[in-house]
């Protein structure tokens, strides 16, 4: 019994590890998340999931892979026992969150599977990374591994069907049903590009916006002044440039 609570101990400690690995990339977002909004007016990041692989899909996993069952042995072998997914709202903010965590010195990118430049057969979609992660513990420090999948809604919806659709399903897959798997992903990838180009242009026309609001406004001595509109209509800016 005594031998028992030990091993069952220590699994819950194996797993808290990874627990906090997920509490702290998680905070990191939300600080990027918030710096991001604050400097760029839009939040790039629609939400984050996160989950730990239970102790039997773990252990499948490890004897999939004929790796040797210890904890050492799991913890060098199965890098996706912490997940996170990261949902963003355009193709380009998974760029730019995969570059903010490129910046952050004591995160370490050890592998990047970039689904999105080459998607997989079926269609799939989504930027892999794995991320070695600090966790500072009472007595100690570790490395911890956390799989991070970053994607948009649409890349999103279409994995969430799909492995709704196909979980657990042994058989061959119909050539025809993965053609229009395949075309479902190709409409998911052209409604990002839409968007995308929608959400550029409308940026766009924001920033002439605030530009002509700031270009009618004069600093003198630091203190800030409006132009009066009547002024700016005896020069034809007030109408032009609305
Ligand atoms: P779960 O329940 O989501 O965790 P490896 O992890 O190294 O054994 P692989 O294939 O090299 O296997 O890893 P990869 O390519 O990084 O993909 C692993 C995860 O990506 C999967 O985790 C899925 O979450 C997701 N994924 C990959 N391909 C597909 C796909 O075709 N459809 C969907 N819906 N998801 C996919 P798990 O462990 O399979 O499951």
């Amino acid at each position: 019994m005594e031998q028992f609570k030990r091993f069952k101990d220590e699994i819950t400690r194996f797993l808290m590890m990874y627990k906090f690995a997920l509490d702290s990339l998680e905070t990191k977002i939300e600080i990027l998340k918030e710096e991001f909004n604050f400097l760029h007016d839009y939040n790039p990041i629609e939400h984050t999931k996160s989950r730990l692989k239970s102790p039997e899909s773990m252990l499948n996993k490890i004897h999939r892979k004929r790796c040797e069952v210890s904890f050492p042995s799991i913890k060098q072998n199965i890098k996706d026992i912490a997940g996170l997914r990261i949902t963003c709202s355009f193709v380009s903010d998974i760029y730019r969150i995969y570059d903010m965590l490129l910046n952050q010195s004591d995160l370490k990118i050890v592998e990047t599977k970039d689904y999105i430049k080459n998607p997989k057969p079926n269609g799939y979609q989504s930027l892999h990374l794995i991320v070695e992660v600090p966790v500072y513990m009472s007595d100690r420090q570790e490395q911890v591994y956390v799989e991070v999948q970053i994607r948009t809604i649409a890349m999103d919806f279409w994995a969430s069907l799909e492995h709704k659709i196909f979980y657990k399903y042994n058989e061959a897959v119909p050539p025809r049903l993965l053609q229009e798997l395949k075309e479902a992903a190709d409409s998911a990838a052209a409604l990002d590009q839409q968007m995308e180009r929608l959400h550029n242009e409308v940026a766009e026309i924001k920033e002439n916006h605030e530009n002509s609001e700031i270009a009618k406004r004069i600093i003198i001595n630091d203190k800030e002044f409006q132009i009066p509109a009547a002024l700016l209509e005896m020069i034809d800016i007030g109408q032009g440039s609305k």
